[in-house]
């Protein structure tokens, strides 16, 4: 299997700010410096200069050149870069190239909910019915059992957002989803040139209710979480069921309504628990000028959550459990405890909530290594939270401070890259869903931007952009309708027009999981065997380990997005 790169000069696809850096790789033989010549629209060249020779980049095995063209600063449409004899994909330069990225990355999450059907005056080409509310033959949410012996007790646990392409869901992801969403929109409140976000902005059922239409999507994915909550006078009153999904796994295609397997909760656990608590009282301080109640009843079950974690400390959910639903396991909760501590603190203003986060080692570790911010990882949110929310917290200014040395050490990865990557993972071992771990790492320098008012960490944010959007080995965008090329295979039940084109690809503003090198799938094994880094990716609906969409992906990208939308002119 050869994929087909196109061009060997790489860029980003959709295009570059019109005052921000502007670098491509030009995959090459040659090991001199090469000459470049930037070509506008009517094909006139408008620049020109020398390329760097890099010699071999660890993440593809090729050997390459940089090409820095920032100082062109004319925006338009069409430009090409041509060197060695090869002429880029076509790119503009623009000041407002992020915004509708935005928009596409949240409006993902409508059309991924679950419990309500997804109407086609709001998403043409995407209309469906409403998955898993008992109409057969889905088993359906409203009332659903524990796997058999675990508990004597049905929950409804309808509404949330679908995972990925499976049809469960899982609060720890369900949790870093959510609040990536919250955090995106309660930074547009501390953050420098940070645009609104506004109702009527993503065309969802709730547009036009008054609250902005980024909270009513979070609040669909809240409502699931704090369902998975065990009642009172249960055994474990307080925990959070760890996840809830099918009992065996389903084929593909397969749209949410027509799932006949039985829907099962499965054990709670501290993480789960800890998401809730982090992430219901985020939701209760953002959501207390739109519906008090609401977030009151947040602010509750966050307490609630806090104490049984606190009662229940080490219960971990198996790594064995991936029957029909992915394990999700993590055997190391300090970070959970770390984060709801902080969103409780950051909430309340509580003594004890500071006092555990002042006593937190996750507080002055250095928690920014390269797979720093994942579902398993979250010390990196509660302490961006900790630096960007306001509070009386004593050592903010070290909190503060801590944020700007990882964000430089991303930024210092990133300049030693010659495809300007934030991310070096150790072996050189892309991790399943590599793109959200690089949009994480950039999360880390946009919050340092926010801190410092620094262009080299905005500047760091948009070339982190440019691998995601085309600058990279596969000269493609991982983003589906973004680029010339981009990836519209992601591993889907209902979005698998691959193999049933009836349906549709998945929307615009899709983030694929991108390249992995563990090679976790049949397909992957079959045709990627040997693959270097970069390489170790198929646009293929069957690789679900390179290739899916999720929740948790999406997240990073949308917050990104927005960033990078009030970077413009
Ligand atoms: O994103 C998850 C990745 O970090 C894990 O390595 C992988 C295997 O456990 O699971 C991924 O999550 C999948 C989940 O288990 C089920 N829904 C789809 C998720 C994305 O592929």
């Amino acid at each position: 299997y050869k994929p087909d790169t196109g061009p060997r000069v790489r860029i980003n696809q959709v295009g570059y700010l019109t005052h921000g850096p502007k670098n491509a790789t030009v995959v090459t033989e040659a090991t001199n410096a090469l000459p470049w010549q930037l070509l506008n629209g009517a094909g006139t060249v408008v620049a020109s200069g020398s390329s760097i020779p890099r010699g071999v980049d660890v993440s593809s095995g090729q050997n390459v050149h940089s090409i820095d063209f920032s100082g062109y600063v004319v925006a338009g449409a069409g430009y090409t870069l041509v060197a060695d004899g090869e002429t880029s994909r076509p790119f503009d330069l623009g000041g407002n190239l992020y915004g509708q990225l935005r928009d596409d990355a949240l409006k993902f999450y409508y059309p991924q909910r679950s419990g309500i059907e997804i109407l086609g005056s709001l998403r043409p080409g995407y209309a469906r019915p409403a998955g898993h509310l008992g109409v057969a033959p889905n088993t359906g949410d409203t009332a659903v059992p524990c796997q058999p012996g675990i508990c004597d007790y049905t929950l409804d646990v309808s509404s949330g957002w679908y995972d990925a392409g499976d049809h469960g869901k899982y609060v720890v992801n369900g949790g870093i989803s959510v609040f990536q969403l919250m955090n995106a929109f309660e930074r547009t409140r501390y953050a420098r040139a940070a645009q609104p976000f506004t109702d009527g902005q993503l065309a969802i059922p709730e547009s036009g209710n008054g609250v902005p239409d980024i909270l009513d999507e979070a609040r669909w994915e809240m409502e699931f979480l704090l369902r998975m909550q065990v009642p009172a006078g249960k055994p474990l009153a307080g925990m959070v069921h760890h996840k809830m999904h099918d009992n065996e796994w389903t084929g593909l295609p397969l749209l949410p309504h027509l799932d006949p397997k039985r829907r099962e909760l499965h054990p709670p656990s501290t993480a789960a628990t800890l998401n809730l608590a982090a992430t219901a009282a985020q939701a209760a301080r953002l959501f207390a000028p739109y519906d008090p109640a609401f977030a009151r009843r947040s602010l509750t079950a966050a307490r609630a959550a806090w104490a049984a974690a606190l009662a229940h400390p080490a219960l971990y959910a198996s790594p064995s459990d991936s029957t029909g639903g992915g394990a999700y396991e993590d055997f190391d909760v300090r970070d959970e405890f770390y984060w709801a501590a902080a969103e409780l603190f950051l909430t309340t203003g509580e003594a004890p909530f500071r006092d555990f986060v002042l006593g937190s080692p996750l507080h002055t570790a250095d928690i920014w290594t390269e797979q720093g911010i994942n579902w398993r990882e979250v010390a990196a949110l509660a302490r961006m939270d900790l630096a960007m929310v306001p509070s009386n917290l004593l050592d903010r200014t070290a909190v503060r401070q801590s944020v700007v040395t990882g964000a430089t050490k991303y930024l210092d990865t990133l300049n030693a890259h010659a495809y300007g990557l934030p991310y070096a993972p150790a072996d050189n071992m892309f991790a399943w869903g590599s793109t959200s771990q690089i949009l994480n790492n950039m999360v880390v320098m946009a919050t340092a931007h926010d801190i410092t008012g620094d262009k080299r960490f905005a500047d760091g944010v948009a070339q982190g952009m440019d691998y995601i959007l085309g600058r990279n080995a596969l000269n493609i965008s991982y983003v589906t309708g973004y680029g010339e090329v981009s990836a519209e295979n992601q591993h889907s039940r209902w979005y698998a027009h691959q193999l049933n084109p009836a349906l549709p690809h998945p929307p615009r503003g899709t983030l694929s999981g991108g390249p992995n090198s563990s090679l976790q799938d049949p397909i992957a094994q079959q045709k990627l065997k040997g693959c270097v880094a970069q390489f170790c990716f198929i646009d293929d609906i069957e690789s679900y380990s390179t290739n899916e969409l999720t929740i948790n992906w999406n997240a990073p990208l949308a917050w990104i997005a927005a960033f990078l939308a009030g970077q413009g002119d």
